[in-house]
């Protein structure tokens, strides 16, 4: 069909007020609520697994998380970041579906129809900017001057909120088309929109598809839009920052290199890497799950972190804060409280693999532990400090 007849139809059809129609079939409340639904799910799950990662980095107070299930910041980031990814086909697919409403004249009737018009755009700016700028991090692209974390995180208050006053406006429009019984409609009707929102699903599918490999090992050779493989690196495992990026290169083959313990402690410590080698000797089996959603699974050995706590004469209840030989970066310090440096399966590691670290592993002693962001994992440690 012509472009201009697709047009009048379309101004027939609204000329018609056939209810529930702003344009095509697919142009219609039915489709947008649908996908409203749809994105009302992946928003709320992408909220609150958001707020864990935040609130596992920034632990308000004194509080602290369990240090169990070992695999669940890997599953919360996980849905996190590739549940966001799948968002992306059904955002603009709404969109798509809602724009002959941008058009809409008189564009506000009243002083209220306004104020929801202008909430609709802040939902709009919000998720397109959560969702390009998660993209582009996740890839590695960083355009922007300003901080991904913190911009992210606000604006993830600002999408909910104007998202929770949206579906409360829209809930009547969801509740007719959704939950009451169809009235009868044209066959193509029917047709169109189901081929429309298989499509879309198809899309969101194909990309949990071909990137959840970034995180679930038997799917790995599937991962070909993700940004990570995480059976490629050294010693089989993926890097984020190198050795030689950190500037530690020199500092990690230093043979004055020692590990100490001090701050409030019993006894301070000051151990070589052949003193920690003697200690006993631990192995587990631990996932470094990135904050970008990609996550891989290693066996590391090591001293654990309670060993030298005790040796210390550390208080039950300290924070202890492990320091890398990395002068500057975001990562080169993490805090450890006591439900997860109390774990057994928490470690000072020596090794991954059964061979010493590799330089952009941590060399000589790289922090790992259950349940953690790998940003803080932190690699070439020389002192943990208790408080
Ligand atoms: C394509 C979609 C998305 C991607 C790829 C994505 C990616 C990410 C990444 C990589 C982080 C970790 C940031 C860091 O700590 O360095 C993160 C954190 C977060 N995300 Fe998303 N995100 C997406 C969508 C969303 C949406 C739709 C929301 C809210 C509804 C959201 C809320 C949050 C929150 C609250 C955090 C915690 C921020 C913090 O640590 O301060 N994200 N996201
Ligand atoms: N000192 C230091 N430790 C660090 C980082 C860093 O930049 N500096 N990056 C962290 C991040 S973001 C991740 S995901 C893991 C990556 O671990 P890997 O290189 O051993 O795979 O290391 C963490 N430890
Ligand atoms: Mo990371």
């Amino acid at each position: 069909m012509a472009r201009g007849s697709v047009m009048r139809e379309r101004i027939e059809t609204l000329a018609r007020g056939v209810p529930g129609r702003f344009g095509s079939a697919l142009h219609s409340e039915r489709v947008a609520a649908r996908l409203g639904l749809w994105l009302g799910i992946s928003f709320t799950a992408a909220f609150v697994t958001g707020l864990f990662s935040h609130f596992t980095q920034h632990p308000p107070g004194r509080l602290a998380w369990p240090s169990r299930p070992v695999g669940l910041y890997r599953v919360t980031q996980g849905i996190h970041v590739i549940g966001g990814l799948a968002t992306i086909p059904l955002l603009f697919a709404k969109l798509w579906t809602v724009y002959p409403k941008l058009w809409q004249w008189p564009p506000f009737r009243s002083f209220s129809h306004a104020v929801e018009r202008a909430l609709v755009l802040v939902l709009v700016g919000a998720s397109l900017f959560q969702l390009i700028t998660g993209l582009l991090n996740v890839s590695y692209v960083y355009l922007w001057p300003f901080s991904f974390p913190a911009a992210h995180y606000w604006t993830a208050y600002l999408l909910y909120g104007a998202l929770v006053i949206h579906v409360v406006n829209e809930w009547a429009k969801v509740r007719r088309w959704l939950w009451t019984r169809e009235e009868v409609e044209p066959r193509e009707t029917v047709t169109a929109r189901r081929r429309f929102l298989g499509t879309v699903a198809a899309a969101s599918g194909l990309t949990v598809l071909f990137t959840v490999g970034e995180t679930y090992a038997p799917l790995s050779g599937l991962a070909l839009l993700a940004p990570r493989d995480p059976r490629v690196g050294p010693q089989g495992l993926p890097v984020n920052r190198s050795a030689a990026a950190a500037g530690v290169t020199a500092m990690i083959h230093d043979p004055g290199y020692r590990l100490t313990v001090t701050g409030a402690v019993g006894t301070p410590l000051s151990l070589t890497y052949a003193d920690l080698l003697r200690l006993p000797q631990h192995t587990v089996r631990l996932p470094i799950a990135c904050v970008e959603g990609w996550s891989a699974e290693a066996e590391w050995s090591g001293v654990r972190l309670r060993d030298l706590a005790a040796m210390a004469g550390v208080a039950p209840d300290a924070v202890l804060t492990v320091e890398s030989l990395e002068r500057g970066g975001g990562y080169r310090s993490s805090e450890v409280r006591a439900p997860h440096w109390g774990d057994p399966l928490t470690l000072l590691a020596l090794r991954v693999g059964g061979e010493p670290l590799a330089p952009d592993h941590g060399f000589p002693v790289r922090l790992i532990a259950p349940n953690r962001p790998g940003a803080l994992q932190t690699k070439w440690v020389s002192k943990v400090v208790a408080a």
